[in-house]
């Protein structure tokens, strides 16, 4: 082979090493190895010659056409190599990396508070009641001996839906007492034969935790919000039971055993006498102040008679609590807002 062919092959070999992209490098074959590229002009450049030196000369071409033809070849290895390598280090992935857990979950703050709530009345012999969260107008209010006039009752105060009748309709209920009077109910139908004889029926001792619902919105009221209603009806229940049953449950629910409760009368439509009941803590950030925890009272006569009892044989009391509010206490969480708004940064602090 001759120094120009050589020289060819050499530069077709260095113009292809330039090439750093697979198409840089069909441009450079065309320059060589095209219709119009050198090999070809060589090629053309033939036709003067003998038919002897045509052989020998075509054959020199030709060698050089492979050369570099396989020059191209390991240079569109090479790139194809590097484009792999680059992807490959893009793509790596290093499984030696730990996982993403899932977590383990945790009960809402609220939630904690009713286990508590249910853990305390429950040793001392309370139910626990759970039911509907849409109520009729009678369990809701009537049988509660809530007069029409009550604030309770208007569109203000109260979602109603649809169901009942036109001038009692169905509502999300606005507290849990009208799982106690369907527990009530229930009790009293059980024993029905023993009550019908005379004979002393059972006590009713309940507690009512549950969802409720009210037209109202701030920072420490939700239009969805919890209640813990809870009842303790029998013949001889009195207002120092009640008494001995809520510094009790408060001593134990705060984990604080010089708690000071204070009974303030009140009204409600289902109690009478009624009471506010507020405790005081003598230490810790909340000290001294009274703070307001449930609402309280002798059931109304007309309300056992609505269990289905008679006033003058069976008495007892009631209470309601928030148990939000008392999450807030427990925790010091000051917007009750932050219970509902689903944020894992928020509700995870508790568990
Ligand atoms: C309160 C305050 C006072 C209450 C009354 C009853 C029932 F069913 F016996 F009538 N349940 N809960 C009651 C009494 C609730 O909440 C502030």
């Amino acid at each position: 082979m001759n120094d120009e062919l050589e020289v060819l092959i050499g530069n077709a070999t260095t113009a292809f090493a330039a090439a750093g992209t697979p198409s840089d490098l069909e441009n450079a074959k065309a320059q060589f190895l095209g219709k119009s590229g050198r090999i070809t002009e060589l090629m053309k450049g033939m036709a003067s010659l003998s038919v002897d030196e045509k052989k020998s000369r075509g054959a020199a071409i030709n060698k050089a056409k492979q050369a570099i033809e396989a020059a191209l070849n390991g240079r569109r290895q090479a790139l194809a190599d590097e484009e792999l390598a680059k992807q490959l280090k893009q793509e790596a992935l290093d499984v030696t990396l730990p996982g993403r857990e899932r977590g383990n979950g945790g009960l809402h703050p609220v939630s904690l508070t009713l286990e508590r709530i249910e853990g305390i009345f429950g040793s001392m012999g309370f139910d626990v009641a759970e039911g509907p969260e849409i109520e009729s107008d009678w369990f809701n209010f009537t049988a509660l001996n809530t007069p029409a006039d009550h604030p309770a009752r208007s569109m203000h105060d109260t979602f109603y839906v649809e169901g009942g009748s036109a001038e009692a309709p169905n509502l999300l209920r606005t507290h849990t007492s009208p799982m106690q009077i369907r527990h009530a109910v229930q009790h009293v139908k059980r024993y029905k034969s023993v009550i019908e004889a005379g004979e002393s029926m059972p006590e009713i001792r309940v507690i009512a935790p549950g969802r409720t619902y009210r037209v109202d919105s701030d920072a420490t009221h939700s239009p969805m919000f919890h209640q813990c209603e809870g009842l303790w009806i029998g013949e001889n229940i009195s207002f120092k039971d009640l008494k001995f049953v809520f510094t009790d449950f408060c001593r134990t629910f705060f984990e604080s055993d010089d708690l000071v409760l204070r009974f303030r009368p009140s009204y409600f439509p289902f109690t009478e006498p009624s009471a506010e009941i507020d405790i005081q803590f003598q230490a810790g950030p909340l000290a001294g102040k009274w703070l307001e925890v449930a609402g309280s009272g002798q059931v109304h006569p007309n309300v056992v008679r609505n269990m289905g009892l008679d006033p003058e044989r069976y008495i007892g009391f009631a209470f309601g609590m928030g148990p939000d509010r008392l999450t807030m206490l427990r925790y010091g969480v000051n917007d009750l807002r932050l219970f509902f708004d689903g944020d894992v940064r928020f509700l995870s602090q508790f568990n």
